[in-house]
C-alpha cells in the first residue's frame, strides 16, 4: 500500500509549530522552544509508531484513467465538469456554469484526513469573480443543486472554499474564505449571508489565480474536525478551522462541486488523495454501528470536557497543554515588558538626578 510523506499529519504537527518562534528575544526564544516541543509533543504523539495509508479507491489523482467512463469506476462526473489528463475542471470560466466529481465508494473509515489539491483562476479582477468550490462528506451524493453545485439541506459535511462575497453587511472578514458546516438535513445553506448563520469556523484564505500549488486537508478523528490550508508557497500548513464534538458516520461520499453565476472562474481539482488514520478507538466505540450515527456538533462541549470522553480524549490533553503554554508566555511576556519599563524608568529619573546635582 502506498504511503505518501510529502504531507502526513505528522508533519501537520510539525510545520504547524515550527514557525511560531521569530521576532521574540534568545531568552524568550529558549522557553518557549521548550513549551512548544511540549506542547506539539502531546499533539504528534497521536500519529507516532502509526502509519497514514493512502486509499486509492478513495482517491483522485492524474491522469485520472478511467473516470466516469465505466460502471467500474470509482468517481462519477455531473454538469459542466471536464476531466483532462491533468486536472479535473468542475466549471469553466463561463457563466452559471455549475459541476461536481463524486467517488463512488462509501468511505468506511473511522478516522481519516483528505488532502485536495486545487487552482481557482480566471480573467475577473478582484472582486470580480465567484463563486468558489464545495468538498462534501455526505450520505447523498450527485444531487445537483443551488449550494456550489450541491443540494441545499445536505447530510454531511460540507467545506466551503467561497471566492464571492455575498453579504455586504458582512465586511468583519475577506474573501476567498474558507468555512465547514455539518447538517442532519434540517439546516440550509444560507447563500445570502455566505453560509455564516451555519458555519462552524473558518479562515480567510487567499487561494484564487495563485502560480503555485493550493491545497486543503481536512482530518476527521476522534470527534475532532480539523480543517488546514497550505496556500502561501511555504509548504505548510496552517490551521483555519479546529473543533472538537463533531460527530460523523462511516458510509457517506466524498466529492467535489464548483458553481458559477454572473461571476465566473475556472474550478479545478488537481487531486484529492484520502488517507486513513491509524487510530485506537475503545471496544465500546468499536462496537458501536458507526453507519448509524447522525451527523452533528456538540458547541457546547469545552475541550476540558473531553479529557474523560473517548471521543476526543487526546486533543483535550493537548488543548490544555496549549493554554498552559499560552498562559506562560504571556506571563514571560509581562515580566519581560516590566523589566523593559522599568529600567527606562530608572534610567531617566537617574539621569534627573544627575542634572540637580
Ligand atoms: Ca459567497
Amino acid at each position: 500500500m502506498a504511503v505518501e510523506t510529502r504531507k502526513t499529519v505528522k508533519s501537520v504537527c510539525s510545520r504547524h509549530y515550527s514557525n511560531k518562534m521569530t521576532n521574540f528575544s534568545t531568552f524568550l526564544r529558549t522557553a518557549m522552544l521548550y513549551l512548544i516541543l511540549r506542547t506539539s509533543f502531546v499533539h504528534c504523539d497521536i500519529t507516532d509508531g502509526n502509519q497514514e495509508h493512502l486509499k486509492r479507491e478513495h482517491s483522485l489523482m492524474k491522469p485520472y484513467h478511467g473516470v466516469g467512463s465505466s460502471s467500474s469506476s470509482q468517481w462519477d462526473f455531473w454538469g459542466s465538469t471536464l476531466v483532462t489528463s491533468s486536472y479535473v475542471r468542475l466549471t469553466p470560466d463561463d457563466r452559471s456554469k455549475q459541476g461536481s466529481i463524486w467517488n463512488t465508494v462509501p468511505v468506511h473509515l473511522k478516522d481519516w484526513e483528505m488532502h485536495v489539491q486545487y487552482k481557482i483562476h480566471g480573467s475577473g479582477k478582484k472582486n470580480l469573480h465567484g463563486d468558489g468550490i464545495a468538498i462534501w462528506y455526505t450520505k447523498e451524493r450527485l444531487h445537483p443543486g443551488p449550494v456550489f453545485g450541491n443540494q441545499d439541506h445536505f447530510v454531511g459535511l460540507a467545506i466551503f472554499l467561497d471566492t464571492f462575497r455575498n453579504d455586504l453587511h458582512g465586511m468583519d472578514r475577506t474573501f476567498p474564505y474558507i468555512s465547514a458546516m455539518v447538517s442532519n438535513g434540517s439546516v440550509g445553506y444560507d447563500h445570502g449571508k455566505d453560509g455564516r448563520s451555519a458555519e462552524l469556523g473558518g479562515c480567510p484564505a487567499e487561494i484564487r489565480n495563485k502560480d503555485h500549488e493550493t491545497y486543503l486537508a481536512i482530518r476527521y478523528s476522534k470527534g475532532r474536525l480539523t480543517v488546514m490550508v497550505d496556500v502561501e508557497d511555504k509548504n505548510e500548513w496552517k490551521e483555519c478551522i479546529d473543533i472538537g464534538g463533531v460527530s460523523l458516520p462511516t458510509g457517506y461520499y466524498f466529492g467535489a462541486s464548483a458553481a458559477t453565476g454572473d461571476l465566473s472562474d475556472n474550478h479545478d481539482i488537481i487531486s484529492m488523495k484520502m488517507y486513513q488514520l491509524m487510530v485506537e478507538h475503545t471496544a465500546e466505540e468499536e462496537s458501536q454501528d458507526w453507519t448509524k450515527i447522525e451527523p452533528s456538533v456538540n458547541l457546547l462541549k469545552s475541550p476540558k470536557d473531553n479529557i474523560d470522553d473517548p471521543t476526543g480524549n487526546f486533543r483535550g490533553t493537548a488543548l490544555t497543554g496549549w493554554k498552559v503554554f499560552l498562559l506562560l508566555l504571556c506571563s514571560l511576556l509581562g515580566i519581560v515588558v516590566c523589566a523593559v519599563v522599568g529600567a527606562v524608568v530608572f534610567q531617566k529619573r537617574q539621569e534627573r538626578n544627575k542634572r540637580f546635582y
